[in-house]
């Protein structure tokens, strides 16, 4: 029989870093492992998606009589469920919900853990079939382990995280995450329902030629900004300019290609809304931290997105990360 060793699973991935921490509980392996089943059931969905003509539009009942759920809520329900169903997590906030969820039976009151998730970011994308994602921060709780979490748990500043990750719906999805270890990506292989490790230890390009931002919101950007934008134009740099831009609108994406090509990704903010768009505790976080681990850099502008505590479940925060020398050169502009 032909067997391919080569291939290894999420799970025995997972399971094999354990055997490092003879004190480990396994317990982030196993929250790891429902993020894991929940995105295979998102993505199942997310293909389906062009079928919604026929199928039954959102808020409809389908053929099965079941009611047909917007894909974030949908999704929301997903992460939700299945985190509250297995053992190693005690709450979680998403962008979904107004509040956070503390799952106060007895199982989940005794989880070390609490997660916050952006269940389906960039859904807006799902009408004309581009790559959107799911993104997720994992925090040990505050409080202690038996009791009720509470909002100090999910407002801890990004540093805190102890993993984070995200999944991309794309032309194949991709699950990646990051531990203070290192950063690995692992594809889902359709035909045996499994993540495979595809990319390990990532590493962000220390420089690159992509700079991602949105346009059409030039002249609402501050004069710094701009600059730096005319300098990713420029064809006289000495850093091989200019760049490519790339926007997709779909941050999971931008930030994916920029990780793995060598690039920046900037939300800034504009005149109308000065902190920008992003949200700090289920957007920026996740990704500072990936992309910290994997060499580069992220910052509000002023400060490292990682260390700002947070005030609020749904703050917002201007964003700009990627590749450290292009961090750097953008940091002489502001
Ligand atoms: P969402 O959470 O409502 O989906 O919005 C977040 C998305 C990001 O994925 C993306 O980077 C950004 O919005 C794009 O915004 P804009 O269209 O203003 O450039
Ligand atoms: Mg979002």
């Amino acid at each position: 029989m032909n067997v391919n060793r080569k291939v290894q699973t999420l799970d025995e991935f997972t399971i094999q870093q354990l055997r490092d921490f003879p004190q480990a509980t396994g317990e982030l392996s196993h929250l790891l492992r429902n993020i894991g089943l929940a995105a295979k059931r998102v993505n199942t969905e997310v293909n389906k998606a062009g079928l919604v003509d026929i199928l039954g539009d959102f808020g409809t009942v389908n053929v099965q009589g079941e009611e047909v759920k917007k894909l974030d809520i949908y999704a929301n329900d997903q992460f939700t469920g299945v985190l509250k169903h297995g053992i190693a997590c005690a709450g979680i906030a998403s962008e979904e919900l107004d509040d956070f969820v503390a799952f106060d039976d007895a199982k989940s009151a005794k989880s070390k853990y609490v997660c916050l998730f952006d269940p389906l970011d960039g859904s807006s994308n799902i009408d004309v079939n581009v790559s959107i994602g799911t993104i997720f921060g994992v925090y040990r709780r505050k409080t202690e382990v038996g009791t009720v979490v509470t909002q100090e748990d999910f407002l801890q500043p990004g540093n805190q995280q102890v993993a984070a990750g995200y999944i991309v719906y794309g032309s194949s999805t991709m699950l990646v995450y990051a531990t203070r270890r290192g950063v690995n990506g692992f594809t889902l292989d359709p035909s045996i329902g499994e993540w495979t490790l595809s990319h390990p230890d990532i590493k962000c390009p220390e420089t690159g030629k992509i700079y991602s931002v949105n346009h059409g919101n030039f002249f609402q950007y501050e004069k710094a900004i701009q600059d730096y934008i005319q300098i990713c134009q420029k064809k006289d740099k000495t850093n091989g300019g200019p760049y490519t831009q790339r926007y997709i609108g779909s941050m999971v994406s931008d930030v994916h290609r920029n990780l793995i090509k060598g690039g920046i990704f900037m939300y800034p903010g504009t005149i109308d809304k000065p902190k920008g768009k992003l949200r700090l505790l289920y957007e920026c976080n996740p990704f500072a931290f990936i992309v910290t681990v994997a060499g580069g850099k992220a910052t509000n502008g002023k400060e490292n997105i990682l260390d700002i505590q947070p005030t609020e479940l749904h703050q917002r925060s201007p964003m700009f990360i990627g590749s450290t020398q292009m961090m750097e050169e953008l940091e002489t502009y502001l």
